[in-house]
């Protein structure tokens, strides 16, 4: 059970910190999905409820996807460019949600000038910088969820209000693939039910937040499943996306998302991969397993810059998307072929 006595140390520090602030900075790492964006507006709505006099401001280096204009407060993020200014203020205290600051590319200096530096996150991994406070809960099926229970303890008693339901709720759907992968517990349905209670359009955020596509995006999905391919005796499916699918379709990332759900949900396989040329020797990939293989492992072993978790994965090589295709491959060929043999 998810509860926040073990950060009661972490939140009598932060305390103080925003009983003091005069200015907050949220951001999270870039191509924010809908767990990050939940999360940043989500984490606004807990501080301008508590510390009213704190300024708060959330700044991405990259705009957020257009699927998510819909929320609430959804105009009050940032980026560099329509917020110049934040380059020359300093921060009481500045939070990361969702992600490490590896990952936060122009923000990182300013989040870095802070006295105060808050780590939120549901993934261990990202956690190894210096951060002056870290709340990390790996239970958490997402990281709204982990803020849902911050929200209602004594440090914060936010009020659950349809808006700030709304943007729990997307983390939540988000992360768990609507409640279907592994991370989904009893308790975030136990959460999904009290927020629809708040009588919040929880179809809206559904279908606007994750399922629908732009047309654009929709002929990127079926020119990339035409593609895809069978390799290891029907085991696993790939396919990719080259750099000139998304400027010949006018793409943006965000229309890459979901697209290896459509791989996976594929009869009879066992993994999915799918390859993005991100630039000319830069590739990253994304895998899912339905758990005879571990794929996290996989990518930690390919790439120092891979991770994830046992059924979901991905990784970064600084490699031309054939000679990263050739290795992965390779590797899950060479996998399911041992895999036969010892059956
Ligand atoms: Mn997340």
């Amino acid at each position: 059970m998810l509860n926040t006595d073990k950060f009661i140390s972490q939140l009598q520090q932060l305390e103080p910190a925003l009983a003091t602030a005069r200015r907050v900075l949220i951001t999270a790492p870039g191509n924010a999905d809908g767990d990050s964006v939940g999360s940043q507006l989500a984490l606004q709505r807990m501080i301008r409820h508590r510390f009213p006099q704190v300024e708060v401001t959330i700044l991405n280096d990259e705009a957020l996807p257009g699927r998510y204009r819909f929320l609430p407060d959804v105009d009050t993020v940032q980026t560099p460019e329509t917020y110049e200014e934040a380059f020359g203020k300093s921060y009481d205290v500045a939070f990361i949600v969702d992600g490490g600051i590896d990952r936060a590319g122009r923000v990182r200096p300013i989040f870095e000038k802070a006295k105060t530096q808050v780590f939120i996150d549901h993934h261990q991994v990202s956690a190894d910088y210096p951060y002056s406070i870290k709340i990390v809960d790996p239970h958490a099926s997402s990281n709204t969820e982990l803020l849902y229970y911050l929200s209602q303890s004594p440090f914060f008693e936010t009020p659950l209000d349809r808006d700030f339901c709304e943007q729990i709720y997307l983390g939540l759907v988000f992360d768990t693939g609507f409640f279907r992968h592994s991370n989904t517990t009893p308790e975030s349905m136990e959460l999904a039910a009290k927020l629809l209670r708040t009588g919040f359009d929880f179809t809206r955020v559904g279908e606007r937040g994750m399922l629908e596509r732009s047309f654009c995006s929709l002929h990127l999905l079926s020119e990339t499943l035409s593609r895809a391919k069978l390799i290891a005796d029907g085991r696993v499916i790939w396919s990719s996306i080259p750099l000139k699918s998304m400027e010949y379709q006018g793409a943006e990332c965000d229309d890459r998302e979901g697209i290896i759900d459509h791989l996976f949900l594929t009869v009879g396989i066992q993994v999915a991969v799918l390859f993005y040329e991100l630039k000319p020797g830069l590739t990253k990939i994304s895998l899912r397993s339905h758990g005879s293989m571990d794929v996290a492992a996989l990518a930690r072993r390919l790439t120092v810059r891979g991770g994830g978790h046992r059924k979901a994965a991905g990784g970064l090589f600084e490699m031309s998307v054939e000679n990263t295709q050739k290795l992965v491959l390779g590797e899950l060929e060479k996998h399911f072929e041992a895999a036969g043999l010892s059956q």
